[in-house]
């Protein structure tokens, strides 16, 4: 296997509370994900990220952690997880594992220790202060807690359960490194990396992005852990601009493989605002930023494709139309996506189109993140109908409703009480009805994810942006010595032409398209809604 296997796999990221669940308890379990993983197969991908499946007290869903070495047995036990590894890679399926070192639970050991005494062993594993700053949480509040024992206070820029890190201290890196290790050495294949920028916080100046010792840290990790195996590394950056990303991905620095950036996440919110505060978006930011981020990683670095993760809303809610054209535009949505250059990750549920909640009570979104948004925007006296749009717009819970497998109760995730209200529309949305359809989502993306094994234009090519200002179309080319794709989306519901002004090629073929009967008349196309295609030109 080649060190770049990365670039040429598609990630599927499974939410094991909401995957499957195989003993009735409500809860999906690492079992759940090995009795689905033929299916997983069946759409073509070749690595699953498993996020956090670690000892928790779940205040965050599992990004608490209380124990790094032991699997919660909400999931199933180590033996499942072994199993989990050994019958993935039976089937030829990578698992990467959520490292979630920015903060531990105020429930593992070394906070119980840090927080008896200011000499604990393990009190500099943490931040302490006597006084507060300013710094804000990102679930809301203060990012500092008064600790009754020793009269300081730990910061923590999630929950008060959540304590941060104190990434100065060496002893704590080694212990990281340490646990890494040990998951490496299980035989899993990289990892997704936690809000990975915030590691290098100097909070006494209000730096939480970014920091100055950022990189050096990185660099230890990667010499102290992964560096010598051949793995896989994303990590989590709000924090990315075209102009730091490079600094995590060049090869030459020895850090990431590639990160997440959330430039192109940010476009439908008011600037400088929350994103609860709605705003449109123009498809010509899109453009522009997803076509910036291409170009940045032209040469060296790569790009992570992505819509959907556990923490954002169903895409074809969000920018296709999940009442009258879903299947359509959710097709358009990944056709637009996977025809870049990068390694595409598709979160659980977006292969057969699966929608935000539109659940009407507050109660039915228990997200921290949410819930305290919730009270903050109806202590300063917000309209509650306008924060529960927001909510239905945006909130993280969209993601994390059960995995809708068939028409039957519960949608085939549990056969007990679900953790989480289940989205009401299984009937109509399930993986059962996908298989059976061949003109489903799930066949789409299994095309996408076949095409780019086949057609190292996809790994390979250039990305071109095509015909910039039209307010409609997303268009674009992938150019790979006299060969290129051409991928024409229609991004709304309205007809749209597209004309392609470029030197005619002499061979037009169409690899893929949401419609049978799409033309080949590039020069003068009518797209029909969210009509997208993507052509090979010779
Ligand atoms: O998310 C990072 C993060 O900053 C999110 O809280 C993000 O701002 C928010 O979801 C946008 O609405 C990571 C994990 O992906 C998330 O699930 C965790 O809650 C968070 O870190 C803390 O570990
Ligand atoms: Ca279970």
């Amino acid at each position: 296997m080649g060190k770049d296997w990365w670039k040429k796999s598609v990630v599927y990221q499974i939410y094991p509370k909401s995957f499957m669940d195989s003993n009735g308890d409500g809860i999906g379990d690492l079992n759940g994900i090995i009795q689905k993983l033929p299916y997983i197969k069946k759409l073509g991908v070749d690595v699953i990220w498993l996020c956090p499946v670690y000892e928790s007290p779940q205040i965050d869903n599992g990004y608490d952690i209380s124990d790094y070495y032991q699997i919660s047995e909400l999931y199933g036990s180590m033996s499942d997880m072994e199993n989990l590894i050994e019958e993935s890679s039976a089937l030829g399926i990578k698992i990467i594992m959520d490292l979630v070192v920015n903060h531990t639970s105020d429930q593992h050991r070394w906070f119980q220790e840090a927080r008896k005494s200011k000499n604990s062993p393990y009190r500099d594993y943490y931040i302490w202060r006597d006084h507060p700053n300013e710094l804000q949480s990102n679930f809301g509040g203060s990012a500092w807690t008064f600790d009754e024992t020793t009269k300081q206070y730990y910061l923590h820029l999630f929950s008060k359960e959540q304590p941060d890190l104190n990434w100065e201290n060496p002893k704590m890196r080694q212990e990281i490194w340490k646990m890494m290790n040990f998951w490496l050495d299980k035989g899993i294949s990289g990892f997704r990396m936690d809000v990975i920028d915030l590691l290098g916080k100097v909070p006494d100046q209000m730096i939480k992005e970014n920091g100055p010792h950022l990189h050096e840290y990185l660099q230890e990790m990667h010499q102290a852990t992964f560096g010598t195996r051949n793995t896989m590394t994303v990590g989590e950056t709000w924090g990315a601009t075209v102009d730091n990303a490079h600094l995590f991905t060049d090869e030459s620095r020895c850090e990431l493989n590639m990160v997440f950036q959330f430039e192109h996440m940010q476009l439908d919110k008011q600037p400088g605002m929350h994103k609860w505060d709605l705003k449109e978006l123009n498809l010509i930011d899109l453009k522009d930023v997803l076509s910036k981020w291409q170009d940045t990683f032209a040469e060296d670095g790569w790009n992570s494709l992505f819509w959907n993760n556990h923490d954002l809303p169903r895409i074809v809610s969000r920018w296709g139309d999940d009442k009258v054209y879903r299947k359509l535009s959710a097709k358009m949505l990944a056709t637009l996506l996977h025809g870049m250059k990068g390694t595409p990750f598709i979160y659980q549920g977006e292969e057969i189109g699966m929608t935000n909640a539109y659940f009407d009570s507050i109660h039915d979104y228990p997200d921290i993140e949410t819930q305290n948004m919730y009270k903050e925007r109806i202590s300063k006296g917000y309209p509650e109908k306008d924060i529960m749009a927001s909510v239905q717009k945006k909130a993280r819970d969209n993601a994390r409703t059960p995995m809708q497998w068939e028409a039957s109760k519960h949608a085939g995730f549990t056969q007990g009480e679900p953790w989480m209200k289940i989205n009401p529309n299984y009937k109509e949305i399930n993986v059962e009805k996908d298989l059976k359809d061949t003109e489903s989502v799930f066949y789409h993306y299994q095309k996408l994810i076949r095409l780019r094994k086949e057609n190292n234009l996809f790994i390979e090519g250039t990305y071109q942006l095509i015909d910039r200002d039209h307010p409609n179309v997303y268009a674009y080319k992938r150019v790979l010595g006299r060969q290129a794709l051409l991928v024409v989306c229609n991004f709304y519901s309205k007809p749209a032409l597209f004309e392609y002004q470029q030197k005619a090629p002499l061979e037009i073929q169409i690899l893929l398209s949401n419609y049978k009967d799409s033309s080949k008349n590039i020069n003068h196309l009518q797209l029909r809604p969210f009509e997208a295609v993507i052509y090979q030109l010779k």
